[in-house]
């Protein structure tokens, strides 16, 4: 059996090897991914982004639990862009998470920079469509909501859950830009710790003032303390009224057709340029080129239109 095959029958040691093989971008990860990718689009895929140290991985750990008990299979993939450690999951991580160890069931792998030779985001992405293939029901990908790439990890979930903490009151009006944007659930984790109601308080203003019409999934706010696995049922039951919510309103078409079209996009890119800088090389323009631009003779944007439309024409 090759390593696709191995892994659409839910081999784990397969599913650890292929992602490594995507982290290293190994020449036969996109003929392996093109066998799976048929097999795929079953899993109900949970974002979760929030500050360093909000207590994401210890949520995930408790949400994992709540979806064995429910019987549904979990695949965890935590992204961490300031680690350079891979091929495992993180110190941290692998304590928290450390109660599903032993469980045939539970899949986590932590991805690092090391992972991020074909950008992180695209690796997640690979991550995810593996997890997916080899049959796991609900895949969380926890990612520290710091840079555009880990937003977009976490906007291209199906669930999207930001994870806010009491005591970053002034904080919520400066990242209000950014993660707050994509929150489809908001979670106040350590809800044990003061300054809770502060917390609520501006998330319900700013929820407010955002306007959601009246067919609109409005975020709901709960409150979890992950130590103690209060409030964790409830978390998962809200993310399961979203799923619903989201296949009865034709939002989760939307969804698939949005993250199908930037990969597609993506993949544009990539594959563009590499075309058009190998045409120009093997014509000989290339360095010529560059010749012009270091000359000022022509502007950067000029001369990428041009080299398209000449690659093009050719
Ligand atoms: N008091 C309290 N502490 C918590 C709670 N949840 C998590 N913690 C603690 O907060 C610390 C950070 O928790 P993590 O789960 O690692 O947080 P994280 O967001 O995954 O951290 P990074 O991945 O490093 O960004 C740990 O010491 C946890 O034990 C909570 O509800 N209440
Ligand atoms: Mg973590």
């Amino acid at each position: 059996m090759d390593i696709a095959e191995r892994v659409l029958n839910g081999d784990r040691r397969a599913v650890a090897r292929l992602i490594t093989m995507v982290e290293n971008n190994h020449p036969e990860v996109r003929e392996l991914m093109r066998e799976l990718y048929p097999h795929t689009g079953k899993a109900h895929v949970i974002g979760i982004t929030g500050a360093p140290g909000s207590g994401k991985s210890s949520l995930v750990n408790k949400m994992t639990g709540e979806y064995r008990k429910r019987g549904k299979s979990v695949g965890v993939i935590a992204v961490d862009p300031t680690s350079p450690f891979t091929g495992g999951a993180l110190l941290g991580d692998r304590i928290r998470m450390q109660s599903h160890a032993t469980d045939k069931e539970v899949f986590i792998r932590s991805m690092g920079t090391r992972g991020s030779l074909g950008g992180l985001s695209r690796a997640t992405s690979d991550a995810i469509t593996i997890l997916d293939a080899s049959g796991k029901d609900v895949i969380i990908v926890e990612t520290v909501g710091a840079g555009q790439s880990e937003v977009d990890i976490v906007n291209s979930s199906h669930t999207p859950i930001v994870v806010l903490v009491p005591g970053m009151g002034d904080e919520i009006q400066a990242i209000k830009a950014g993660i707050l944007e994509i929150g489809t659930i908001f979670v106040v984790n350590k809800a044990d710790r003061e300054g809770v109601e502060r917390v609520l308080v501006d998330l319900e203003m700013m929820i407010d003032l955002a306007g959601y019409g009246e067919d609109e999934w409005v975020p709901p706010i709960l409150q979890t303390v992950a130590v103690r696995n209060e409030g964790i049922k409830e978390l998962v039951d809200t993310i399961e009224e979203h799923m619903k919510y989201l296949a009865s309103t034709g939002g989760l078409d939307k969804r698939i057709r949005d993250r199908v079209r930037a990969g597609l996009k993506d993949w544009i890119r990539e594959e563009g340029v590499h075309i058009v800088l190998n045409n120009l090389k093997e014509a000989g323009e290339y360095e010529p080129l560059i010749d012009k631009m270091v000359k000022r003779e022509v502007d950067p944007h000029t001369a990428a239109v041009d080299a398209i439309k000449r690659v093009r024409n050719r």
